[in-house]
């Protein structure tokens, strides 16, 4: 790869390795156990209800997908079908969002109209599409009742796990961190306030699988880090702690055409991210979380949150290999609508979520550009259901790399430019800011293709 000789680390002092080897070992994610005893199927029980969990060292109450926060690891393959049975032991309806997989928008793929009732269950049934091999998540998805219980805890990884010769050519570590911030009450997880509904809840502790600044013993030199940011609306800005550069592999789920070297990743919530770390030195490597200037919100100061131990003795880092997946770029000579979605606080096109109205109604096989335009006075983060997008233009001016999306930001005053192909499925499904506070409060629309 180019550039992978600006990766290379310089030495810091021995000493700081000894003080960050006493932290807390980075946690395993429990993972869902799946019955394959039929071949090509995968049957599996994830259960929501209230639980005793710890998060940072404290027991806390509050709601866990079989128990755990975040919840449990859904390991799944490309073309497998997945038959996931659901039980609500809340005390209110809830459901799943296979948020990143391309499921049809209803019956039981990722049907967000549905609603489980309490102490009911459904059973959702799917094929894993060869296309989505890469990190991806569910949490709830009532409209109206989400935010709580994401801020609580129910969110979960869904790792498309597809051949790994992109992992032996480089003998890397592959590692799944979570990003989830909390704040506690006691031993509760903070209720909402009325600001938070506005500015969107961020926590105080800033967590990665339940834990603040966890350490990871490396074994090998390359690190690939499969990031997902599950916080209702805290951006997660992270960047080296010796300021050298990171290369991005994939964005929510989908490779990129060749990796991208950058120094900073930016997670919007929902937002997934693959990138490679060499760790070919002496020292530690911290990922440091550094502040945004989001209006309005308590600032967070800069803190580290996950550190980064070499593996003993020297080995020699292989080159990061370069193309892993080319995908036909979005054909903007053949379009057959072009629409303007207006972002605004909790609406949508000036209107708010009627789960009964249809706002774009779209053909399918067709593809369509989107100018989305936030003329709000704060970020919102874009999310769609089922389509993926190619961001064509932010602003006017086209990305640096060709990249797919389900989450995007879209910064105030800014237009996002997003081709959509509607391909594969047709039915009704959603699109919404993914900050949850924002999407409970209405700020949420449909789309239906038929
Ligand atoms: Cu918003």
């Amino acid at each position: 790869m180019q550039g992978a000789g600006a990766l290379l680390l310089p030495g810091i002092a021995a000493g700081v390795h000894a003080a960050l080897d006493a932290g807390p070992a980075l946690p395993a994610l429990a993972e869902l156990a799946f019955d394959r005893s039929e071949p090509g199927v995968a049957r599996g029980t994830l259960v929501a209800s209230p639980a005793r969990v710890t998060l940072d060292g404290h027991r806390v109450d509050t709601v866990a997908y079989n128990g755990s926060v975040p919840g449990p690891l859904l390991r799944v393959r490309p073309g497998e079908r997945v038959e996931l049975r659901f039980e609500n032991r809340l005390d209110r309806p809830t459901n799943l969002h296979f948020h990143g997989l391309a499921l049809p928008p209803g019956g039981r793929g990722d049907n967000v109209w549905l609603q489980v009732p309490a102490g009911e269950a459904f059973d959702y049934a799917f094929t894993v599409s060869p296309h989505d091999t890469g990190l991806h998540w569910y949490h709830p998805h009532v409209h109206g009742d989400t935010a709580k219980f994401m801020f609580g805890g129910l969110a979960g990884p869904i790792l498309v796990e597809g051949p790994r010769d992109f992992e032996q050519a480089l003998d890397c570590d592959d590692r799944l961190l979570v990003l989830k911030d909390f704040t506690l009450d006691g031993e509760r997880v903070a209720a909402h306030r009325t600001s938070d509904w506005y500015f969107g809840k961020e926590g105080n502790r800033l967590l990665v699988n339940g834990v603040d600044n966890p350490v990871i013993r490396a074994r090998r030199p390359w690190q690939r880090l499969r990031i997902l940011n599950a916080s209702n609306a805290r951006f997660w800005r992270l960047l080296r702690s010796d300021g050298d550069a990171l290369a991005v592999i994939a964005w929510d789920g989908h490779p990129l055409e060749a990796p991208q070297v950058t120094r900073e990743l930016f997670l919007v919530p929902g937002a997934r991210v693959e990138v490679m770390l060499p760790l070919d030195g002496d020292a530690p490597v911290q990922l440091v979380y550094e502040p945004v200037a989001r209006r309005g919100l308590t600032y967070t100061p800069a803190r580290p949150v996950v550190t980064l131990l070499p593996p003993p003795g020297r080995i020699a880092l292989r080159p990061l290999p370069g193309t892993r997946e080319r995908r036909p770029a979005f054909d903007v000579g053949d379009v057959a609508a072009e629409r303007d979605i207006v972002l605004s606080m909790y609406n949508i096109c000036t209107r708010f979520m009627d789960p009964d109205r249809v706002d774009v109604l779209a053909q399918a096989g067709t593809r369509e550009i989107w100018n989305v335009r936030n003329v709000d006075v704060m970020d919102h983060p874009f999310h769609l259901h089922t389509w993926h997008y190619e961001v064509l233009a932010v602003n006017g001016r086209p990305p640096t790399a060709r990249a797919w999306h389900d989450m995007h930001n879209v910064g105030e005053g800014t237009t996002l430019r997003i081709g959509i192909h509607f391909t594969e499925f047709t039915g009704r499904t959603v699109y919404h800011c993914h900050f949850a506070e924002h999407s409970d409060r209405g700020m949420m629309a449909t789309l239906q293709v038929v």
